[in-house]
């Protein structure tokens, strides 16, 4: 179990959160000196930065751009006095990719992984009603024994760089917000909760888990703010007539108050958006409520100009806008789960989240958007020695995602990796623990899946069958049989699809990834490839296909913008496939796609 509850910061009567976002004092550490010179203390220069966003695209030096090593940030914060007697801690949203926390010179944690939060206890370190300094090291680099996975090398003038395994810029920094927070001693730590519908009742089984003494109450409240239900104990079921669910398009939401009560005191209270659905495969089907939903959305990417990977409100409120006007009614959180502000926002949408944890490049190739259609690069990634510390970070970072991400309705999937090695014969074992895993901790019990590359084929892969529903990033018209071949390209596609109809699985596929890269500027008839024409005619075959099949419940489209990645041969200043321009404007082919979305009925092929 994890050390620390991490449930979204809240104020409420019982708990205080405070955001620390804003400019920090910053330096980058081009010889490795911070630890020997004690820059835990104090870090040198003048230097500051916005918190959050990646530190990458502020600057107009390419060195400090392409930095790689250790980066410190500092600020210094006054902890309220009256926050003695409270459990204080700092939050921090994200540190990419590993992190050290200082207090006052002090450290108080550490954190692996870059896309997940975690918890600093400053309870006894923190000088109440003083100036405290927090100092945080920070790590960009990359290897094989964490996700993403990639190398490190040293140039011959010193400097590191990074070699991703994986398609879009190593983006780091705070890219998410810090929180100062002060919580009870007797808390809510943890609520699970799982539902079963039917349109006159639903019945909402549920369990707090608390730190230290206290009896548990909860009440439900419709949106009006009408209480619907209430509760004692801290297991149980709460039973709703004619519920209000939670649908695709109408993101109804419940807020479920947890108390902490001895006696008449009130020790904690914490407020949950619920959305009551239930999610579930039968079949071919994907059902939410009991009825069959055909995902039509997007791969995305938490990315935009200056601030990178840095979380931008606006950028959100433009993207559920884009993905409203365009008929989606989903997207995958390739390839890391995204800021928690994103979830809240589709639970309150409706939106139909697949969430993702950052196990992409878990194929030894630095062109594995390339290579891995190709099989070429296939180097038996899961017989490596680093396998089983790679696999202990992996399912740290699937605990943190599940722990986190669990309560929203908008959250219907689990995906466990992209694009993994899995046609290596060891790759099951590893594959079968992440499964088992996710199952054991998802008290819902959500689908699990993985995105396959073309590899991946019905006789090569070794580990779909532990897939609950079929997930598939396909190529055909751009890395395979692109422009003048097409309609070679349309062939294969269908040679494909028959040999995975003819294993009969009953099992509802969709595909994560589909698309062609097209710089916006270019238009030309007839097409060429890198033309609008183009992507709009790649598209149109595709579709074309999707909708010969019947087992086919989704398509996700590549990508919902562009986005930056590594620079080489194969990139144009960042990945093209976008449907959206990097600024979030329309290429030609959203309007294809707005016009057979907006036309798809939900439950299409049902
Ligand atoms: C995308 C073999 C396909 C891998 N897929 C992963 C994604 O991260 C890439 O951006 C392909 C692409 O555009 O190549």
């Amino acid at each position: 179990m994890l050390e620390h509850s991490l449930l979204y910061p809240l104020n409420t009567e019982t708990r205080t959160a405070l955001k620390l976002d804003g400019m920090w004092r910053f330096a980058l550490d081009w010889n490795s000196e911070g630890d020997e010179k004690g820059w835990k203390d104090h870090i040198p220069g003048r230097d500051t930065i916005p918190v959050p966003a990646s530190f990458q695209d502020f600057y107009t030096d390419k060195r400090i751009r392409e930095f790689t090593g250790d980066m410190w940030y500092e600020t210094d914060i006054v902890v309220p006095s009256f926050f003695k007697g409270s459990s204080v801690f700092l939050r921090f949203g994200a540190a990419t990719h590993r992190a050290v926390v200082y207090i006052n010179g002090e450290e108080v944690t550490r954190h692996e992984g870059g896309f997940l939060p975690f918890l600093a206890d400053i309870t006894e370190k923190a000088r109440y009603g003083e100036t405290n300094r927090i100092v945080v090291k920070i790590n960009n680099e990359l290897n094989e024994t964490n996700i993403p996975c990639g190398l490190t090398i040293t140039l011959s003038d010193g400097r590191k760089m990074v070699k991703p395994y994986f398609d879009f810029y190593n983006y780091s920094g705070l890219q998410r917000s810090v929180y100062l927070l002060a919580l009870p001693h007797d808390s809510i730590e943890d609520i699970d909760l799982s539902y079963s519908v039917s349109e006159k009742e639903a019945a909402i089984t549920y369990s707090v888990r608390t730190r230290g003494s206290g009896v548990v109450a909860l009440s439900l409240s419709d949106e009006s703010g009408r209480e619907v239900a209430s509760a004692d104990g801290s297991e149980g079921v709460i039973h709703v007539k004619n519920p209000h669910l939670w649908q695709v398009g109408n993101g109804y939401l419940y807020t479920l108050k947890a108390m902490l009560r001895s006696g008449s005191e009130l020790l904690d209270a914490y407020e949950l958006p619920i959305g009551i659905r239930e999610v579930r495969i039968d079949g071919e089907n994907i059902l939410l409520n009991g009825s069959p939903v055909y995902l039509k959305g997007f791969g995305k990417h938490e990315d935009s100009d200056i601030v990178g990977r840095g979380f931008n409100i606006g950028v959100m409120k433009r993207d559920f806008e884009l993905m409203k006007w365009i008929g989606a009614n989903s997207f995958r959180t390739s390839h890391y789960p995204y800021d928690e502000e994103i979830y809240r926002m589709a639970d309150r949408e409706g939106v139909l989240i697949i969430d993702e944890v950052p196990a992409v490049g878990l194929f030894e190739s630095l062109a594995n958007f390339f290579d891995a259609g190709t099989g070429k690069g296939a180097k038996s990634f899961f017989s490596k020695p680093t396998i089983p510390q790679l696999l202990e970070a992996h399912m740290r970072a699937l605990e943190e995602m599940i722990v986190r991400d669990k309560n929203h309705p908008s959250v219907i999937a689990w995906s466990l990796l992209n694009e993994p090695e899995s046609t290596d014969p060891n790759s099951y074992p590893y594959f079968k623990a992440l499964f088992d895993k996710a199952l054991e901790l998802d008290v819902q019990k959500r689908p699990r899946t993985f995105a396959m590359e073309v590899n991946s084929s019905p006789t090569k892969c070794k580990c779909f069958q532990l897939c609950d529903f079929i997930a598939l990033n396909r190529y055909y018209g751009w890395y395979i049989l692109g422009g003048n071949e097409i309609d070679e390209a349309q062939k294969r596609f269908r040679a494909e699809m028959d040999e995975w109809e003819a294993l009969h699985l009953n099992k509802p596929f969709i595909f994560s990834e589909y698309g062609a890269d097209t710089v916006p500027s270019e238009h030309k008839l007839p097409s060429v490839m890198w033309s609008q024409e183009y992507q709009v005619e790649v598209l149109e075959m595709l579709h074309s296909v999707f909708d010969s099949y019947s087992f086919v419940k989704g398509e996700q489209v590549w990508a919902f913008a562009d986005f930056q990645t590594t620079e080489g041969l194969m990139r144009v200043n960042g990945n093209k496939k976008g449907i959206f321009t990097r600024q979030r404007q329309p290429k030609d082919a959203a309007f294809l796609l707005r016009k057979r979305w907006l036309s798809l009925p939900v439950d299409y092929k049902s």
